[in-house]
This record gives C-alpha cells, sequence and structure tokens, in this order.
C-alpha cells in the first residue's frame, strides 16, 4: 500500500530528514519496552532489519537454524520473565522457528516470534509470491496470540500487544507478522515516535482471593502426610526468598519438578527428591505450584499415586488449570509471587510442623536411597557407564553453582536429572513438557548471553545432532559454551542390528566410533574425546576455566542405556512382533 507521504515502497523520498520508516520504528518499538536482544536467521525481508537493530546497538545473534533461534528465544523468556525475539523470514523461516514457538506456548515461555512475510494483496489471492504462505492462520492454532501490522504507524501498538499477550497471565508464544512492504513505509518522524507503546506493567500482579488462601492453608494444616511440588512456573515467578521461606516454614517435603531444581538446593534437609516414589505414593495433601498435572506426574492418578486418599491444592495463573485430571480441591488463582506472599501472611507467626512420623520415614527413605546411588556415582568403568560419567559432572556442578546446565537425551537425561544436584534457581533447562529434542544448542547460548555465566550442555549424541550445527555458533560469539556428547553410538543404546542381517544400519544407532569433538575443531572451538571419568573431570573444568567453546565426546559403554531412559512405559510395542521372534 501507498504509505501516508504518499510514497511507493522503497523509493527515495524527497526530503528524507524528517521521515521515519517500519525498519526504524520496529527497533524504537522493541527498544523502548527494553529489548535488546534478537535471536535471528537473516534473509528477505529481514535482512536489514537484523543490521540496523546491531547498528542501533542491540545484540543480535545469527543462528544457523531459526529451531535454534526460537529455542533461544524461548529459554531467553524463562530465565529472564521478558519476552524472548526470534526474528525469522518468510514460509520456511517461519515454519522452522515455529516448532519453538509451539514448543514456549506449551512451556509457559513468553517468547514472540517475529517472522517477515510476502505481499498480502498476493498471498491472498494464491498468486504464487516469493515464499508465499498465510503465516498468521498456520500459527494461530501454535500460540496464545497471533498478530499481523499492515500499516507503519500500527507497529508501536502491534509489538506492545505482542509483549503484553506473551508475559500476562499464563506466559506463551506470540507470533508477529510484519510483511515486507512494512519495513520501506515512512512517516513523520515526529508521528512516528509518538505512536510507539510502552507498555506499562505488562504482568500485572494477580492477587488470589483471601478465601482460597485460606482454603488452602487450612487443608495443608490438617495434613498428616503433605507434599509440595514446585514446578517450572514457580522458578520462572522469581519469587525465590519467598518461595524458599514459605516451604522452609512450612516444614513440609518437597520434590521440584526438573526445571524447578535448585529452587531450592536440592541437598536442602526438605528436598523429597530422592523419595519421589514414596512421597507421591504416600502423602494424603499435594500443594502444587506453578506445576502442572500433566503426562510427568501421572495425570494424578495410577499406580504412581497409589491407593492413599488425596487431597490437592494448585497454585497456578491459569484458572483452567484446575482440574485438569484431578480434583482441586483448594485452588489459589493468582501469580506466584503474589499467592506464596499471601500464603507466608496467612500462616502467622505460629505454623504447625507436620507430623515427624512422615518428615522422619521421608527422610530415611532420602537418605538410604543417596547411599544405595553413591558407590555407582564413583565408578571407573572404561568406557564410561552413564553414572560413572555423571558422578564426575555432579561434582563440578557442586564446585561451580552458577553455571547453567542444559540437558537433553533420553537415558542422558533421566541420569542426569537425577544424579546432578542444582544449587541456585533457574540454573537448568531441559527438553520441557514435550520432551523435545533439540534445544541443546538455542539454550546453551540464550544461558550464555543471557546470564553471562558458564554453560554446561549435558547431550545425548542423538539430541546434540537436532542442533549441532549451532557449534558454529557458538566459536562465532565466542560462548562460555561446554557441550559434553554422551556418546553411546545411538539412540537408547548403540546395540542394535538389522533384523534382517541386511548392510543398512539399524534404526536407532549411528556411526560407531563417531568423534564429535572434531566437528567444533572445524571453528576454531577446543574438541577433547574421553574415556573415563578422570578425563571427563579434566576437560570440563579447563573448559570452564577458559570459558573457550569446548566440545568433549564423552565415550559411553553403547550398552549402558535403557530403552527411552524413565518412561519406556510409553513406548508402544507390537505383541505380534514379540511372537515372532
Ligand atoms: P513443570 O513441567 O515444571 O511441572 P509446568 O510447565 O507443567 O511445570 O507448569 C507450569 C505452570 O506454572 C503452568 O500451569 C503456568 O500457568 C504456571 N505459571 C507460570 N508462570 C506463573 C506465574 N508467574 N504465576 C503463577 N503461575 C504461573
Ligand atoms: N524428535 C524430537 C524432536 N523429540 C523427541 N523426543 C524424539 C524425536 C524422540 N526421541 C526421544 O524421545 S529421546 C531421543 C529421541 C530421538 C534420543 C535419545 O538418544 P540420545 O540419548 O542419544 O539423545 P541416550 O542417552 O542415548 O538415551
Ligand atoms: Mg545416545
Amino acid at each position: 500500500m501507498a504509505d501516508s507521504t504518499g510514497a511507493a515502497n522503497g523509493e527515495e523520498v524527497a526530503g528524507t530528514e524528517n521521515l521515519t520508516d517500519g525498519f526504524t520504528l520496529v527497533i524504537d518499538a522493541l527498544k523502548l519496552n527494553d529489548i535488546k536482544t534478537i535471536y535471528n536467521v537473516p534473509g528477505i525481508p529481514i535482512t536489514d532489519l537484523g543490521r540496523m537493530m546491531q547498528a542501533s546497538g542491540m545484540r543480535i545473534l545469527s543462528f544457523r537454524h531459526e529451531q535454534n533461534a526460537g529455542y533461544a528465544a524461548g529459554a531467553s523468556g524463562f530465565l529472564t520473565k521478558k519476552p524472548g525475539i526470534c526474528l525469522t523470514v518468510s514460509a520456511p523461516g517461519f515454519l522452522n522457528g515455529l516448532t519453538a514457538l509451539a514448543h514456549a506456548t506449551t512451556n509457559c515461555f513468553p517468547m514472540i516470534l517475529i517472522s517477515g512475510s510476502s505481499e498480502r494483496e498476493i498471498v491472498d489471492l494464491q498468486q504464487g509470491d516469493y515464499e508465499e504462505m498465510d503465516q498468521l492462520a498456520v500459527a494461530k492454532p501454535l500460540c496464545k496470540a497471533a498478530y499481523r501490522v499492515l500499516n507503519v504507524e500500527d507497529i508501536g501498538i502491534g509489538i506492545a500487544r505482542a509483549i503484553r499477550a506473551a508475559v500476562s497471565g499464563r506466559p506463551g508464544g506470540v507470533y508477529l507478522d510484519l510483511p515486507g512492504k512494512l519495513f520501506t513505509q515512512v512517516i513523520d518522524a515526529d508521528e512516528g515516535a509518538k505512536s510507539l507503546v510502552e507498555v506499562i506493567d505488562a504482568a500485572p500482579s494477580q492477587l488470589p482471593s483471601s478465601q482460597s488462601v485460606d482454603r488452602a492453608l487450612n487443608l495443608l494444616k490438617g495434613a498428616e502426610r503433605p507434599l509440595i511440588i514446585l514446578g517450572k512456573g514457580a522458578a520462572y515467578s522469581q519469587a525465590d526468598d519467598d518461595i524458599r521461606n514459605f516451604v522452609e516454614k512450612s516444614g513440609i517435603p518437597y520434590l521440584p519438578m526438573s526445571m524447578a531444581k535448585g529452587l531450592l538446593p536440592d541437598n536442602h534437609p526438605q528436598s523429597a527428591s530422592a523419595a519421589r516414589s514414596l512421597v507421591l505414593k504416600d502423602s494424603d495433601v499435594v500443594m502444587l505450584i506453578g506445576a502442572r498435572i500433566n503426562w510427568l506426574l501421572s495425570h494424578g492418578k495410577g499406580r504412581t499415586w497409589g491407593d492413599q486418599a488425596k487431597k490437592f491444592i494448585q497454585v497456578d495463573i491459569e484458572p483452567k488449570e484446575m482440574d485438569s485430571n484431578v480434583e482441586i480441591a483448594a485452588p489459589v488463582v493468582g501469580d506466584i509471587g503474589s499467592c506464596v506472599k499471601s500464603l507466608l501472611e496467612g500462616m502467622g507467626e505460629e505454623w504447625p510442623k507436620p507430623p515427624s512420623e512422615w518428615t522422619e520415614e521421608v527422610k530415611d527413605k532420602v537418605e538410604t536411597n543417596v547411599a544405595r546411588m553413591a558407590p555407582r556415582l564413583e565408578n571407573d568403568n572404561n568406557p564410561m557407564d552413564f553414572h560413572g560419567a555423571l558422578g564426575a559432572l555432579k561434582k563440578i556442578i557442586k564446585e561451580r553453582p552458577d553455571s547453567v546446565l542444559v540437558n537433553e537425551g533420553a537415558n542422558t537425561l533421566d541420569f542426569a536429572r537425577t544424579v546432578i544436584d542444582m544449587y541456585k534457581p533457574r540454573k537448568r533447562l531441559d527438553v520441557g513438557t514435550w520432551g523435545v529434542m533439540g534445544i541443546g544448542m538455542g539454550s546453551a547460548i540464550a544461558a550464555a548471553v543471557e546470564t553471562g555465566q558458564p554453560v554446561l550442555a549435558i547431550e545425548g549424541d542423538s539430541a546434540f545432532g537436532f542442533s549441532g550445527m549451532e557449534i558454529e555458533t557458538i566459536c562465532r560469539y565466542n560462548l562460555p559454551v561446554c557441550v559434553v556428547v554422551f556418546n553411546n553410538s545411538g539412540i537408547y543404546r548403540g546395540m542394535d542390528t538389522n533384523p534382517t542381517g541386511g548392510s543398512d544400519a539399524a534404526t536407532t544407532v549411528f556411526v560407531k566410533d563417531s568423534r564429535y569433538d572434531k566437528m567444533i575443531e572445524a571453528f576454531g572451538g577446543v574438541g577433547v574425546s574421553v574415556t573415563s571419568p578422570d578425563e571427563l573431570t579434566s576437560a570440563v573444568n579447563e573448559a570452564m576455566d577458559s570459558g573457550r567453546p569446548t566440545l568433549i565426546n564423552a565415550v559411553i559403554d553403547s550398552s549402558a542405556g535403557t530403552e527411552s531412559g524413565r518412561i519406556g512405559n510409553l513406548n508402544p510395542k507390537s505383541v505380534v512382533a514379540a511372537k515372532k521372534e
């Protein structure tokens, strides 16, 4: 369309000194809202936008694949409580970013996917434009909100809406469609400046009702075997001190979900992590704080939860989450910071500790299980098994509690989650609600960029492959990321053989004796291959001390893993095939 000055797209306009354009306004609108980091892949129509963003002092990180830029944006949203921005080109770039947008939405991470798009007039008549796609329609079902800006004077309001939609209420992914023509539309500079919108109080407090708080506290007070479950929503809320005070004042055993680990240190005396089965089965009142009762908690039903009658308290910002799987006897709806504050106030000076039979039983179980695990973590097998390798890495994280741990894989994920203790909030990034392989390098990059801390990424060899090319990105920006690839030559194990005896490899195995460490050497990073826990320890320590991009190929016994790690029960198996064997 012609812009408000009557100039056609991209044409030189006489007297441009008093004009501004779409490129500039997008940048100004983001900056006005304190958004200064962008994760992107350049191309038509956003190449110049990226250049101009960098020129304007924003930090713009170019990736090798949009999905990884998107995962970085999602992780950044989780870490900072501000929307992480992924910027992509039209149709194929947009689609590559879409998986990450859906992932962010599923995980309640605030993120905005900004994609350039083709000419609306041509797309809508399906006349075959360059990278033609009705991106807005495609994005809508996969995110919290989706907007398109057609006029330069609406850029300010469009970006404001996207920010507010991403972070308010339950956070999530937002799609913002910016057609190519928008960037070159011009407008009077003063008018442009006036059109920008600063989002005031983007995620307003949502206070719980006092009745809901009283109801929850009464239920908790009467419990004989209470349990608190902390989820990644609690970690996200950044109400760290109040959450810790609340848990400690209550005296109740707590269980952190994987990305809530470290909210209280994993070696805290009330941690029930090592007694997970016992507390889920035998508890009578369960309080969920920022955790959904989904598959990760066996939907609150079945063998995991046992026969003990249970009542649930749920603290969440999303009212629709209540009763999603089981009856919630005491819903507390509000933002976690406000809810926990109200709960603390409601507890008063004196709060009765739960019966000691229960807390002692949990503690005993924790001690027994921790002691049982200890020798396995000290084993010196060569090649390593998962426990030997993770025992070494557990010590490193204990010595370096500020570093961020990124973790994906099957066995590599499940074992690392239980073995490696976290000591500080928001230091663990993993596969999230869907169990996505491929979050690794994007999350590691975001963690390094957003926190400035060293990052240790513990990756299954399959998992690593989904985002492995981003080690070039890590080297290019010289980020303090140490990637440890648990190389067991395959998915779950490296032992499968082709049942026909044919020459094709089995479906779950990779090239034997692969040297992932050689990959990073191609980009000037440090590559090391190790076969023992001692070698692993020194290689990781060196990487963490130097801050140099490093990839360690950790050779793991290819028979050490189990199918699907800890979730083999979800893996459908053919009865027919088994009979034939
Ligand atoms: P986990 O996988 O760790 O169990 P989930 O992703 O299932 O965690 O649950 C996170 C929950 O936290 C979501 O239901 C979401 O609505 C909620 N949540 C996120 N941020 C906040 C917040 N600031 N206040 C309250 N609830 C929140
Ligand atoms: N694709 C995507 C995007 N996510 C997935 N979760 C999968 C495929 C299926 N999948 C898993 O659930 S785990 C896994 C795949 C392919 C890889 C496991 O192998 P690994 O880990 O080498 O990463 P271990 O240590 O060998 O078990
Ligand atoms: Mg593997």
